[in-house]
């Protein structure tokens, strides 16, 4: 059954203090599970300044502040879990800096890094990019197929990301994606962030809906 929930992703440069309204304003849009820092260009000072301003924030919220590629800043600065990719920590050392503390683990389309990022103990493993993005220039393109593929084989839960806007993302929904992360189809939706976080909720409760008739 279709439990998917919502994983924002921040965009690549951020003014922390703006940023934080925004911020604000999209988890105002309804439920979202969680929340990654990823700012690719800036400085260790740059991170800590800006999860220390954004932390308190998604906390608030109950959703949980992962920071992206770093598991030692992710332990200093008290984030709920770090996602490292392949060239970044292993799952092994990001996992010793963050003993309690969610590892999520990049895949890209791959069931071979999947299966043993699943079975090393990672919290969730990522599949992407499904769409063409703006936002990275990603290595992989992912099918929709991988994701059934996936929630068949395996309790762990998966990350769909890559260009995903409302418009693309009920295929993935359907597929059994367990979160989907968002970064430019919330942040430049039309109608504004919060619009955004309400639409994938109301699509993720249609998809609960329609499961649940089809069960009945
Ligand atoms: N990894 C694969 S695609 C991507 C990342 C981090 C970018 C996600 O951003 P967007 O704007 O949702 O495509
Ligand atoms: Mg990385």
């Amino acid at each position: 059954m279709s439990g998917c929930r919502l994983y924002l992703v921040s965009p690549p440069r951020i003014a922390p203090n703006d940023f934080a309204q925004v911020l604000k304003g999209a988890l105002a849009g309804g439920d979202v599970a969680s929340f990654q820092l990823r700012l690719k260009h800036a400085s260790d000072d740059e991170i800590r300044r800006a999860a220390d301003i954004l932390r308190p924030v998604v906390q608030a919220q109950g959703a949980a502040f992962i920071l992206n590629d770093r598991p030692d800043l992710a332990a200093e600065l008290g984030c709920d879990g770090v996602h490292v990719g392949q060239e970044d920590a292993s799952y092994a050392e990001a996992r010793a800096a963050l003993p309690n503390g969610i590892v999520g683990v990049t895949c890209h389309d791959s069931r071979h890094l999947a299966l043993e990022a699943g079975e090393a103990g990672a919290d969730y493993v990522a599949f992407g990019a499904f769409f063409p993005t703006q936002t990275k220039e990603p290595e992989t393109q992912a099918d929709i197929e991988l994701l059934e593929w996936w929630g068949e084989m395996m309790v762990v839960p998966c990350v769909a990301i890559g260009g995903i806007t409302v418009d693309n993302a009920p295929a993935l929904v359907e597929a059994g994606a367990d979160f989907l992360a968002v970064s430019s189809g919330v942040w430049d939706h039309a109608q504004g962030p919060e619009a955004a976080v309400r639409a994938f909720n109301t699509l993720f409760e249609q998809v609960r809906q329609a499961e649940k008739a089809k069960k009945a």
